[in-house]
């Protein structure tokens, strides 16, 4: 299974730029650790980014959270992400037919195409919702960006079934526009079996349990060796430590050395 697979096997497979750019420089930095800067103001995620920079493969961010959000944010993001070798998902979750996503992902405020390597979106609205993303795009943007689609959430009670979890892996990997899709954000292996896709896993935490929203949440071991998780997210786990560099750093290590683990003969 893909899960068996090494990271610089697995980007052999992968159809999409940005999939193959994202197992390389997991290969290469040995990280498997995703951050979620969900902070508000715009100096403190920067400031996260820099401490954390060299311990994570990916800073996924909430861009609409933001209050103090600036094009001059964008640029110094962009910078801290070359310095530190990262790539930036923006977790817009797009979830509307193809016209208004289209719109969404490049146009308004935050021009989400122009600096984000990677977004969310749901497959609620079915295949549209990624030739939605694809249609503002011209042909050289499009080898430099892609989407992961949530297959599942990690939300308690959410409304997502087996089949809906079935049609979004075929929305991920069949037809024309599936190489705009980098991977599957869900809580399981079974959620996708082809190997050139990025398992993407949120709710992962030292401490496992719940918070008082509705979020659940495992230790990395469990997500990474019994979920099939490729790539951890993690977001309060270190934003609420001490010290959030010593906390990306454990983080990084209890990952990595599990997706080690998992590999290994
Ligand atoms: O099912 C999901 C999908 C996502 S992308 N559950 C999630 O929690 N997320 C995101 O992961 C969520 O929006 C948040 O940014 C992050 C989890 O943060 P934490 O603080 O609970 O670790």
């Amino acid at each position: 299974s893909r899960t068996k697979l090494t990271y610089e096997t697995r980007a052999n497979f992968a159809k999409n730029p940005l999939s193959k750019r994202l197992f390389t420089l997991m290969a290469t930095k040995k990280t498997n650790l995703c951050l979620a800067a969900d902070l508000n103001k715009a100096d403190d995620i920067l400031e996260l980014a820099n401490k954390c920079g060299p311990y994570i493969c990916m800073l996924k961010t909430h861009v609409d959270i933001i209050e103090d959000f600036s094009e001059g944010f964008i640029t110094n993001l962009k910078t801290v992400a070359k310095r530190h070798n990262f790539l930036i998902l923006e977790d817009r979750k797009f979830a509307d037919i193809g016209n208004t996503v289209s719109q969404q992902y490049g146009k308004g405020m935050y021009k989400i195409a122009s600096w984000a390597n990677l977004v969310t979106a749901h497959t609620l609205s079915g295949r549209s919702i990624v030739q939605g993303l694809k249609a503002g795009l011209d042909d050289n943007a499009k080898k430099q960006r892609g989407v992961f689609l949530l297959a599942e959430m990690s939300a308690k009670g959410n409304l997502i079934d087996e089949k809906y979890k079935e049609s979004s892996n075929k929305i991920a990997t069949e037809g024309g526009d599936a190489d705009f899709v980098s991977g599957v954000v869900c809580q399981s292996s079974t959620c996708f079996g082809f190997p050139g896709l990025i398992q993407l896993t949120p709710g992962v935490k030292i401490d496992e349990g719940v918070d008082n929203l509705g979020q659940q949440y495992e230790t990395p071991e469990h997500v990474v060796k019994e979920r099939g998780a490729d790539i951890g997210i993690v977001g309060r786990g270190i934003l609420q430590a001490a010290n959030v560099e010593k906390a990306a750093a454990t983080y990084r290590d209890r990952l990595w050395t599990a997706y080690l683990e998992r590999v290994a003969k």
